[in-house]
C-alpha cells in the first residue's frame, strides 16, 4: 500500500493527526485517571506541560511515562458545562448528552441553585432535566409546587425516592438515562452517590450516611468520576460530582441571560426595546407577564439577582 502523501517513513505522526486514545474519567487536580480507548486500562496521567486543562469526558492522546502517563493533546470538545466567578472557572464535565440536576425534598436547595445549572447548561448547548428525589419525606407537596414553574416553562421534571422506593425508581429513570452521557449536578446532600449506586450497583460511590455509631462523619463526593452503565457497549455512562454552592455565571453577558431562561425568552422579542434589560423599560412585555403571573416571583427575583452579578465591574 502507499504511503500516505505527506507521511515520512520513520518519522512520527503530530498528536493531532492521530485518533484520540483515551477517555479522562477522573480528575484530581494535576493528576488525571485515563481509561485507555482499546484496552478499557486505566492510567493515572499528568498533562504535558504546566497547563492542566483536561476535565472529566474529555478525549485525549496520551502515552506511557514512567508508571504512568502522560495526555500530550487534548480533543476538541463538543460541549463543556462549566461555572465561572469573578475569578475563576472551574469545569464540571465535557462532551455530555444531557444534565440531570438532582434536587430533594430534604435538605431544601436554594432554587437560584437549580436555575443557574439550568441556565449554565442551555448557554452551553446540552439538554438538562430536572429529578426531585426523595419523595418519601415530608414536605413533598411544597418541593413539587417549587418546580411547577419549569414544568410549566417546558423542563422535564421527574420525581422519585432513589433510595425510598429503589425499585420505582430505577423504572423511572432506566429510560432516561439509557444510551446516554448524563452528568449529575446539584447541591449536596441530594442522592447523586445514591442515584449512581442505585442504577450502577458496581460502582459503590461514597454516600453521605452519617454514622453516628461509628463517627465516621458524612462521605461527600469530593472528585468528578465518570462510570460506565454498560461495560460491555460503553455508550451510557454516569458522571458523579461533588455538591455545589456557589454556581458563578459570568460566562454569559447580562444582555443575554434572558436568552437562556425559556420563560422570559417566550416574552422577550415582544418587548418595545429591542435591547430591553427586563428591569424597567416601558413596554417591556418581560415585566407585562411578569405582573401577570406568568413568570413566577422566584424566576423574576433570580434573574433580577443575576442580571445585576453579572452586570457588575470585573476586577
Ligand atoms: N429519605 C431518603 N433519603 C435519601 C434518598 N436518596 C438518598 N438519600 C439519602 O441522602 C443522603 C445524601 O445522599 P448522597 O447520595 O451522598 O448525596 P450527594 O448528592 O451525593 O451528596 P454530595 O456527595 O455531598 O454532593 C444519604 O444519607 C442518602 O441515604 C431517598 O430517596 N430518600
Ligand atoms: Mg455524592
Ligand atoms: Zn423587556
Amino acid at each position: 500500500m502507499p504511503a500516505p502523501r505527506g507521511a515520512r517513513p520513520g518519522r512520527r505522526e503530530p498528536a493531532a493527526a492521530r485518533e484520540p486514545n483515551g477517555l479522562v474519567i477522573g480528575a484530581h487536580g494535576r493528576h488525571y485517571v485515563v481509561e485507555d480507548r482499546e484496552t478499557g486500562a486505566v492510567v493515572l496521567c499528568h498533562p504535558r506541560g504546566k497547563r492542566s486543562d483536561c476535565v472529566v469526558g474529555d478525549h485525549v492522546h496520551w502515552e506511557t511515562s514512567g508508571d504512568g502517563g502522560v495526555i500530550e493533546q487534548v480533543a476538541e470538545r463538543r460541549n463543556l458545562l462549566y461555572r465561572q466567578d469573578e475569578w475563576k472557572t472551574k469545569s464540571f464535565a465535557a462532551n455530555i448528552d444531557q444534565l440531570l440536576v438532582l434536587l430533594a425534598v430534604e435538605p431544601m436547595y436554594a432554587e437560584t441553585q437549580a436555575a443557574r445549572a439550568l441556565i449554565a447548561a442551555a448557554h452551553a448547548g446540552v439538554q438538562a432535566l430536572l429529578v426531585l428525589n426523595k419523595i418519601d419525606l415530608l414536605g413533598v407537596d411544597a418541593a413539587r409546587a417549587r418546580l411547577q414553574p419549569y414544568r410549566d416553562m417546558g423542563v422535564e421534571v421527574l420525581e422519585c425516592a432513589i433510595k425510598g422506593r429503589p425499585d420505582e425508581a430505577h423504572a423511572l429513570l432506566a429510560p432516561r438515562l439509557a444510551g446516554q452521557v448524563t452528568l449529575v449536578l446539584g447541591p449536596s446532600g441530594m442522592g447523586k452517590s445514591t442515584l449512581i449506586n442505585r442504577m450502577i450497583p458496581d460502582a459503590q460511590a461514597q454516600v453521605g450516611e452519617i454514622s453516628q455509631a461509628l463517627n465516621s462523619g458524612r462521605h461527600t463526593t469530593t472528585t468528578t468520576r465518570w462510570y460506565w452503565m454498560d461495560e460491555h457497549h460503553r455508550e451510557a455512562a454516569l458522571i458523579d460530582s461533588p455538591g455545589f454552592q456557589e454556581f458563578g455565571l459570568r460566562q454569559v453577558p447580562a444582555a443575554d441571560l434572558a436568552r437562556w431562561m425559556p420563560d422570559f425568552a417566550a416574552h422577550a422579542g415582544e418587548c418595545r426595546f429591542h435591547n430591553c434589560s427586563h428591569l424597567h423599560e416601558p413596554g417591556c412585555a418581560v415585566r407585562a407577564a411578569f405582573e401577570r403571573g406568568l413568570i413566577s416571583a422566584p424566576r423574576y427575583r433570580i434573574y433580577q439577582e443575576l442580571h445585576a452579578e453579572l452586570s457588575a465591574t470585573r476586577w
